[in-house]
Formats: structure tokens, C-alpha cells, sequence
């Protein structure tokens, strides 16, 4: 039973080039390191299932919980596209993060829990619902440009609008909150030249914004982040819809290329915070968790 599930996801992994290299890195062991490339390193799986516990997790997929400890469809180690996209979990971009519950192709993250009040917005990346309880708080109808069609700008006599964010908002969801974002899911995916709110709705409150709608402003409305929790898209960091960094943010890489910024590769550590471990690029070793926009994010 157990063989065959692993099996399976040794074949879904199969599908992705960029769980292939993982593996055959963390593979050390060199059994599945051999195999170099595509189809052959599904079967490399296959052996590490065998082999040593390591390897066979790595085969296939490290589920990833959310905080509220449910698995959601971007953690379960399946790919629930309605239309099968062979792009699973964190492989698939329309996943935002462990407690996503849709694997897209809309950015909604499908977690249950809205509040009473549909104009107020809590977290936009954990399974939580509603403000308190320290965590992080607006109201869409703060903003002009309301991104939320029923929660149109109101003179601001709502005080949420201009309190700072409680202090335990961005130790709860800052680390679930992907590069380009704010804790709310306003997020550029143009590396900071426009933003857009990634649960956008129609009238029916159905999801709307697509990667393929982005530039749509009816499916993708436009918004404004919030600084106070806002995740900046670095140069050096992988992004939402930025899945690639510059090579001179490589360390050690381009190291004679001449550009005069060579000396500035320093240990890596720009693309995620000093105690995080990179991971999603070539050479990367597997995230035990869900690898957020290149950074790994382990659910204790
Ligand atoms: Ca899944
Ligand atoms: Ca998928
Ligand atoms: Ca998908
Ligand atoms: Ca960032």
C-alpha cells in the first residue's frame, strides 16, 4: 500500500525537471545522482523508497501543514488541478502556500473561514479567520482604490485604518506570506511595478485573478499594499511570478565574469532571511516544508 502510494509520487515528481535535480542532490549517496536526467531520476525514487527513508520522501513530496495543522490541496502531495497541471504543491505557482487550498488556476487560497464582516481582511495566507487575536487586520474600504467591489471606500471612520498592525501580526503571517506581498494578498507580479489583489471576485464571489489575467484589471482589481506587512519583491529574491533570480545573486557564481558587482556574492543569504534555507533553484537541497517564493517554510 504504502509502496504503491510511493510510487505514485515518485511519478508525479518525475513530471517536474526541478524536483528531479532535487533529488538526485540530496540523493548524496550518488545511487540516485547517476541517473542525471529527467525520466531516469523517477526511477531513482523508486530506489531511494528502498534505500533509506531520505531518499524515498525526497522522491515524491514532503506534505506541508498549514499552522492551523490541516492539510490543504497545496500540501497534500497531489496535484488537484481540476485539470491536472503536473505541477504539485509548491512546484505549482498558483500555490501561495501551505494553508492554499487551491491549486489554481485562480490565486485564491480557498481556505475556509471568512469573517462576518467580508470587508475586513485577517491574514491572507494562514487558515485563520477573522482579525483578533493578534492578527493582522484592514479593512478593504480603507483604500480608494478598494480592491473588494462591496467594500467601496468609506470616509474613513474606521479606526483600523490607521492603526499600525498588531505586533504579533507579522511573527504569525509574515513567514507565510510570499516575496511580492503584503499579509493581506495585495502582491505585484511584476516585481514591484503594479500590485494586484490575488482574491479578487465577481459578483458571485468566485475568484477571478489568473496568472493568465494579470493584466486585466476587472479579473486582477488593482490595490495598494500595506506597508506594515508588506513583503518586498527583492532583485535577489524569487518573487510570485518571478521564478528566476539574476546569476550574480548566486554566491561563488560569476565570480570572473567582470562585472564589477562579482565581489558582492557573498553567502547566498539574500534571497531568504539568515536562518531560512534557500531552496527551489538547481542545487538547492530539498525543502522539508513548503518552498515559498525560494525560501523553506517548515510548519513545527
Ligand atoms: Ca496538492
Ligand atoms: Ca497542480
Ligand atoms: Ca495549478
Ligand atoms: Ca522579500
Amino acid at each position: 500500500m504504502s509502496l504503491t502510494f510511493g510510487f505514485v509520487l515518485a511519478l508525479g515528481a518525475c513530471s517536474d525537471d526541478s524536483t528531479g535535480e532535487s533529488f538526485s542532490g540530496t540523493g548524496g549517496t550518488g545511487t540516485g545522482g547517476t541517473a542525471g536526467n529527467g525520466g531516469a531520476t523517477g526511477v531513482g525514487g523508486m530506489m531511494g523508497t528502498g534505500g533509506s527513508g531520505v531518499g524515498g520522501a525526497v522522491g515524491g513530496c514532503f506534505e506541508a501543514r498549514c499552522p492551523d495543522g490541516k492539510l490543504y490541496e497545496c500540501g497534500d502531495c497531489m496535484d488537484n488541478d481540476e485539470i491536472p497541471d503536473g505541477l504539485i504543491d509548491d512546484k505549482d505557482p498558483e500555490c501561495l502556500g501551505p494553508c492554499d487550498n487551491t491549486e489554481g488556476p485562480v490565486l485564491t487560497t480557498g481556505t475556509p473561514g471568512t469573517t462576518g464582516n467580508q470587508c475586513q481582511a485577517d491574514c491572507y495566507f494562514d487558515g485563520g479567520n477573522g482579525c483578533g487575536g493578534g492578527d493582522c487586520c484592514w479593512d478593504y474600504s480603507c483604500y480608494e482604490d478598494s480592491p473588494v467591489r462591496q467594500c467601496p471606500y468609506t470616509t474613513p471612520t474606521l479606526a483600523i485604518c490607521a492603526e499600525p498592525q498588531p505586533v504579533t501580526c507579522l511573527p504569525l503571517c509574515g513567514p507565510l506570506t510570499p516575496n511580492g506581498c503584503d499579509c493581506f494578498g495585495c502582491c505585484t507580479l511584476d516585481e514591484g511595478k503594479s500590485y494586484v489583489y490575488l482574491g479578487s471576485e465577481d459578483a458571485n464571489n468566485n475568484g477571478t485573478c489568473t496568472f493568465a489575467d494579470l493584466a486585466n484589471p476587472e479579473l486582477c482589481r488593482s490595490c495598494t499594499p500595506v506597508e506594515d506587512c508588506l513583503n518586498t519583491c527583492e532583485r535577489c529574491e524569487i518573487c510570485l511570478n518571478k521564478p528566476t533570480i539574476p546569476e550574480d545573486c548566486f554566491p561563488g557564481s560569476g565570480g570572473s565574469g567582470g562585472m564589477g558587482s562579482g565581489g558582492a556574492g557573498g553567502d547566498g543569504g539574500d534571497r531568504c532571511a539568515p536562518d531560512t534555507q534557500p531552496c527551489g533553484l538547481e542545487g538547492d537541497d530539498p525543502c522539508v516544508g513548503f518552498c515559498l517564493t525560494g525560501c523553506c517554510l517548515v510548519v513545527e
